[in-house]
């Protein structure tokens, strides 16, 4: 296979760096797609837990390209926190490389992030970050671009003009004093010195690759259930996390994909609001939590836990071709008696097998379980799927079976050993 678009198939937060990680070790390019500092990525080597938010995961492996693609909403600030941290870690990032077409996430577009969400009846618990606001004056045509930023005069005029339009909102509509033009030029001056070195047209670097037979990897943020089309909107995110914007987020076009893994847990975490049918209130989420350190990367909120919702997985199948299933934190599932899998939505007496656009509707819905025996063995150590209980074999059989898709890899640990491939 010469190119695998990764995807979260849930809610975000299903270790998506981690297999990605894992499947680095084969590549010659990891490209980031969607999305921003928004997305909190662990990677955990020798024992030792590593954090991206932007630059992509394969970063931690020196001799490839990690590629930051148009898609991308970048936070410069950020950016270069990252750098930093990398070089104090013993990381070469010399592989990194920027769309000079992705778009510059601005001090305004943070402070938008946060009004926008206080003025919202049904508030969304957006990480704060300036995602919305930064994708918004995207489609509006008055974004600031990596290109943009690097060259001085442009930048000037781009950020007069979105000044003039942000400080007059902020004056008129929030009676807020605005942003003072001479501040953020300095600043944002400085940051572009810093990361031009690595901008280019990626759109270029990724074709070539393919053309000669490289290795490309594409990973997703956060997940289908949070595409701005796909996802349970409005609580979603404002970019396509889904596979097909793996092509317009690089600059590649479709038939270059050959196969698409849909990263799961065994289970469904969700932080933020929003609809989540299988959530559960009780002691089983809170250790869940524990067990799993179910708490958010960026934002540090503890994460919604319920089973896993094969509902929620066929729709992610569906919307982004899932052509095999990577499934984590098997693990964490040991010691309870009796596993769930949500296989249906019950309205109104009747079967609903597809996710609903509806929220009101979906909140009516029950959810529909199959249960499953559990297991009580610490399955830590389990390298293939014959070294696991019987009960946790069967789990992974029907997950495949009632999403139709394989699974290619099952973990038992958050360590890049604890990957372990199933044929
Ligand atoms: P935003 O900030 O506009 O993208 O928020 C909109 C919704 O998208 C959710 N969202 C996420 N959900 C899970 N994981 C994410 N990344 C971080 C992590 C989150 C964190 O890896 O843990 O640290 O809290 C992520 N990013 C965005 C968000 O919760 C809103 O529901
Ligand atoms: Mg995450």
């Amino acid at each position: 296979m010469s190119s695998i678009v990764i995807i979260g198939s849930q809610w975000g937060d299903e270790g998506k760096g981690k297999i990605t990680d894992f499947l680095s070790q084969d590549a010659d390019m990891i490209v980031r797609y969607s999305g921003g500092d928004n997305a909190g990525h662990t990677i955990v080597i020798d024992n030792k837990e590593f954090h991206c938010r932007l630059i992509p995961s394969g970063i931690f492996y020196s001799d490839k390209l990690s590629i930051i693609g148009n898609g991308v909403v970048v936070n410069p600030e950020t950016l270069i926190s990252e750098m930093d941290y990398l070089e104090e870690n013993g990381f070469d990032y010399s592989g990194l490389r920027i769309s000079n077409r992705a778009q510059v996430i601005m001090p305004y577009h943070i402070l938008f992030d946060k009004l926008q969400e206080e003025q919202k009846e049904h508030k969304l618990g957006t990480t704060h970050k300036g995602i919305g606001p930064a994708y918004m004056d995207k489609l509006e045509r008055i974004g600031i671009r990596i290109a943009d930023l690097i060259d001085e005069h442009t930048f000037a005029d781009k950020l007069h003009q979105a000044l003039n339009i942000k400080n007059n909102i902020l004056e008129k509509l929030y009676d807020q004093p605005g942003f003072d033009f001479d501040e953020i030029f300095t600043k944002y001056s400085a940051y572009a010195k810093k990361i031009a070195p690595f901008v280019t047209d990626t759109s270029l670097l990724i074709n070539e690759a393919l053309d000669n037979d490289k290795k490309v990897l594409f990973e997703g943020a956060q997940g289908a259930m949070l595409d701005i089309d796909h996802g349970t909107y409005p609580y979603v995110t404002s970019s396509n996390p889904t596979a097909g914007n793996a092509a317009t987020g690089t600059g590649i076009g479709p038939n270059r994909i050959n196969s698409v893994v849909g990263v799961c847990k065994a289970y469904t975490s969700r932080v933020g609001d929003g609809p989540f049918p299988t959530e559960l209130f009780d002691e089983r989420a809170d250790r869940i939590r524990e067990v799993a350190h179910e708490y958010g990367v960026v934002t540090k909120r503890p994460r919604r836990i319920g089973w896993l919702d094969a509902v929620v997985l066929q729709h992610a199948v569906r919307t982004s071709g899932i052509t095999h299933l990577s499934l984590n934190c098997l693990d964490v599932l040991s010691g309870f008696d009796t596993v769930r899998i949500c296989t249906g939505y019950k309205y109104n007496g009747e079967l609903i097998k597809y996710y609903p656009a509806n929220l009101d509707f979906l909140d009516k819905c029950e959810p529909v379980f199959e249960d499953l025996p559990g297991w009580e063995e610490d399955i830590t150590k389990c390298k293939t799927v014959e070294e696991l209980p019987a009960n946790a074999q069967n789990y992974l059989k029907r997950v495949s079976e009632i999403t139709g898709v394989e699974l290619c890899t099952f973990a038992v640990g958050p360590d890049r050993e604890a990957t372990n491939i199933l044929k």
